[in-house]
């Protein structure tokens, strides 16, 4: 397991940065780390992944931390006749042999308190933590205002 977490962090260090770069914990696959740019700093930036547990037991994403954001929380988006609201959710089910998305309207990383305007092509470290799994850095790529997400080829 620690030499898992490890080769992730060399990986992080030596690979180039992109939205489609595949990080590893335990069962766990985390990709298509992403984010938007934002218009300054005063709005809370976003944070988009994809968690896919190859393993036989449950687990949860139970928080997220960066040097981006002084805030950083995980939404719930819930549309309730026709309004939409977001809820805080205090952790992701992330159940044994499914994917789970971070996207728009949906489940969502929200960076309250940005530390700096996000702008096309940055990136910045996000540490996920799990309730079984532990803790894993990805970099997340910042794509443009519109983005829906990564164009990755996701034929491999
Ligand atoms: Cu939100």
């Amino acid at each position: 397991m620690k030499s898992l977490i490890l080769s992730a962090l060399l990986t992080l260090s030596a690979a180039p940065v992109l939205a489609c770069e595949t990080f590893t914990l335990g069962d766990l696959n985390i990709e298509h780390a992403w984010s938007r740019a934002t218009i300054g700093a005063d709005r809370p930036g976003v944070f988009y992944v994809e968690i896919t547990n190859n393993g036989s037991t449950d687990d949860a994403l139970i928080g997220i931390a960066t040097p981006a954001a002084g805030m950083p929380m995980l939404h719930e988006t819930v549309v309730t006749d026709g309004i939409a609201s977001m809820p805080h959710a205090m952790s992701i089910p992330v159940p044994a042999g499914q994917t789970v998305e971070l996207a728009p309207g949906g489940y969502h990383g929200m960076l309250m308190g940005l530390t700096t305007t996000l702008a096309e092509g940055d990136s910045f470290p996000v540490t996920l933590s799990f309730q079984n799994a532990g803790e894993v850095v990805v970099n997340v790529e910042v794509l443009s205002l519109r983005a829906e997400g990564p164009d990755c080829d996701d034929a491999n």
